[in-house]
């Protein structure tokens, strides 16, 4: 039985290069933008999965574009791993499925835009990081994602959405919608506008040594959150990254920002207990070797003088978002109960302060890793960057299996 708006899936289904009978759809409730499904076909007598997803041209303005970065970014990583020898390709980098007449996407009566990927098997997401090991392969996993695109042909990617992460222009927009408060909000978030107006000083650091030409611009994946990493069930490793409909220009930073913003807190997003937010340093330590395993290779020195930095200056960022969010009435993220945006932005201001407590030690953390690292990038460098992966899956030998949120793999690709 199709679940979701059943007509509407089955009009899609008949769209795509599937050659096979739609048995059932579901909807993934994870993410807070997109529509994703999970659809399962009958293919000549076998069961076999596609996601189909909605784009939200809200947010995505220029879905064509969007759809065009991802072709350009697909195709490289394919051809990136094909020559490295990888194997198992189409389950570590997503497989995009034509329209029958051959189109990389469908538009709707409506004049929706829809797509449709290869469902990957055996992979798994989680919405908070359980073990160190799963740190590291979340930062190599993105390490190693930029490194595959750091040789990107074609020129520029298209700004999916513009100044994604510019923290000035959020803080701008925050700013308005506080002078604004259309729905009288502003007197439940008190606490947190104060936090945030404090804290306005971070916004422009990057920026600046941007300007100076301290940190290039680089491809990047603008959406590092741990659940756009896919891990293998059997053995834990990461396999795919996904979402990838932010991947444009960026700096290294905000992709290892985001990491730290969602990798080394026990909690989830939106957690209402505050005393259990706050940055694990054994997390962050293994975050950072899995990130340098991979990216050392290519980082510049001010870029790795920015690591502890990139952390408080990515969750600030989405701090800030959630923050504007709530005073404009939920319009942008998708919410769950009242309060929802405040609850996470909440979150975000925390984590910021206990980085703030533990820096001075994170950066010296930071400092010996890349020592190491760049050893390992050295002409010996395979030998060298082995064993210090494996130090850190010996730290944490038993990866609890948790509670996987495997729909979360439909919604992403
Ligand atoms: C959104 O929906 P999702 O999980 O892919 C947002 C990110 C935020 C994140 C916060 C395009 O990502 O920038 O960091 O929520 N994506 C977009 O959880 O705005
Ligand atoms: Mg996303």
């Amino acid at each position: 039985m199709v679940t979701y708006q059943e007509k509407q899936l089955k009009d899609v289904s008949k769209q795509f290069q599937i050659y096979g009978q739609i048995l059932h759809a579901e909807t993934c409730k994870i993410g807070h933008i997109n529509e994703t499904y999970t659809a399962t076909y009958d293919q000549g007598g076998a069961r076999v999965r596609y996601i189909h997803q909605k784009i939200n041209k809200h947010v995505f303005r220029n879905p064509p574009a969007v759809m065009r970065n991802l072709i350009r970014v697909t195709n490289h990583l394919r051809h990136k791993l094909e020559t490295e020898g990888a194997t198992e390709i189409t389950r570590r980098c997503l497989t995009l499925i034509p329209t029958r007449d051959g189109q990389p996407w469908y538009q709707d009566a409506t004049g929706d835009f829809w797509r449709t990927f290869v469902f990957i098997e055996g992979l798994e997401t989680f919405e908070a990081v359980q073990t160190t090991a799963q740190a590291f392969e979340a930062g190599r996993a993105f390490g190693e994602f930029q490194r595959l695109l750091v040789d990107l042909p074609g020129g520029r990617l298209h700004e999916t959405i513009p100044n994604f992460h510019h923290t000035p222009k959020r803080f701008e927009a925050f700013e308005k919608a506080l002078k604004e408060d259309r729905l009288n909000r502003a007197a439940q978030a008190k606490a947190e506008i104060a936090w945030a107006t404090r804290h306005q000083h971070l916004a422009q650091v990057l920026l600046d040594a941007h300007a100076k030409g301290h940190i290039p611009e680089r491809v990047t994946h603008n959406d590092t959150k741990f659940n756009n990493v896919m891990l293998d069930t059997a053995t834990g490793k990461a396999c795919c990254v996904v979402d990838l409909d932010t991947v444009m220009p960026g700096f290294a930073l905000y992709d290892f920002g985001d990491m730290v913003r969602t990798t080394t807190s026990p909690t989830v997003e939106d957690e209402l207990d505050l005393r259990k937010v706050g940055l694990r340093l054994p997390m962050f330590e293994a975050l950072a070797r899995g990130y340098l395993t991979a990216a050392a290779q290519f980082l510049k020195p001010a870029e790795r003088d920015y690591i502890v930095f990139s952390g408080k200056l990515i969750t600030f960022t989405i701090g800030l978002r959630f923050l504007t969010d709530f005073l404009n009435g939920d319009v942008y993220f998708r919410v769950h109960r009242p309060g929802h945006n405040l609850d996470r932005c909440r979150t975000q201001f925390r984590l910021i302060e206990s980085i703030t407590e533990q820096e001075d030690v994170m950066e010296k953390l930071v400092q010996s890793l890349a020592r190491d690292s760049q050893a390992a990038a050295s002409p010996a460098k395979k030998k060298v960057a082995r064993p210090a992966a494996k130090r850190v899956v010996r730290a944490a030998p038993a990866q609890a299996k948790g509670k996987a949120l495997p729909a979360k793999a439909a919604r992403r690709r």
